[in-house]
């Protein structure tokens, strides 16, 4: 930015998205997943990915673990810290689904506010999911050791032990995990995305 003046000017881009939409045979879309740790967001999404992929559609996957190891290398759990996750995640996801794709979103986000801000970043192309699977449940998956960690005090602020989580009052889809395998799941997802981007 130079001092006094707005040098920031953001162009649009030249292929129309309908146009991409026919290229692709499907539009783009933002399919949020929030749940708590160990809750099945980053499997479920990827078994949906090939799931989609296997349909010849353009997907991708912004998983919370991989973000963190990456473009928000520099972020930790406070409540700020995760609001900035959600905020880099959601404009991502956005420039992803204006190129058409279909963008599985696997990110704890805990707060109803912070996916608020990611529906306002998207816009109408944000599809809330929630991974509805119990907090005992998770906890009793543990699946990288992390509820033990918490529950021990090696770590504090863990997401379902002494940090929050907001559930999603009405999400755009809910999905059950308990007694249900991961290729089920999925392909319920998947039923959910495929009729969203749809040609019309
Ligand atoms: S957030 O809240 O949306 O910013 O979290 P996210 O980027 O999805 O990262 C969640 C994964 O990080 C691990 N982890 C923690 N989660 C919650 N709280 C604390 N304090 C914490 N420390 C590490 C945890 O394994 C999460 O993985 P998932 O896949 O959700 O189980």
């Amino acid at each position: 930015i130079v001092a006094g003046t707005n040098a920031i000017h953001p162009t649009g881009s030249t292929v129309s998205l309908w146009d991409r939409a026919q290229a692709k045979g499907h539009r783009g879309g933002v399919f949020w997943m929030t749940g708590l740790p160990g809750a099945g967001k980053s499997t479920i999404a990827r078994a949906a990915e090939l799931q989609l992929f296997s349909r010849g559609m353009d997907v991708s996957v912004l998983d919370g673990d991989t973000l963190r190891a990456g473009l928000c290398s520099d972020l930790g759990f406070s409540e700020a810290d995760r609001r900035e996750n959600v905020r880099r995640a959601a404009a991502v996801a956005r420039i992803l689904a204006d190129s058409g794709q279909v963008v599985l979103v696997a990110l704890i986000s805990p707060t109803i506010a912070d996916r608020e801000l990611a529906r306002q970043i998207v816009g109408d192309e944000f599809h809330e999911v929630f991974v509805d699977t119990p907090q005992p449940t998770c906890e009793s998956r543990d699946p990288k050791g992390l509820y033990a960690a918490a529950r021990s005090g090696k770590i504090s602020g863990f997401t379902g032990v002494d940090a929050p989580y907001e559930a999603p009052a009405k999400p755009e889809l809910r999905l059950s995990t308990e007694g249900r395998d991961v290729p089920a799941t999925a392909r319920d997802l998947v039923t959910f995305i495929a009729r969203t981007v749809a040609l019309t």
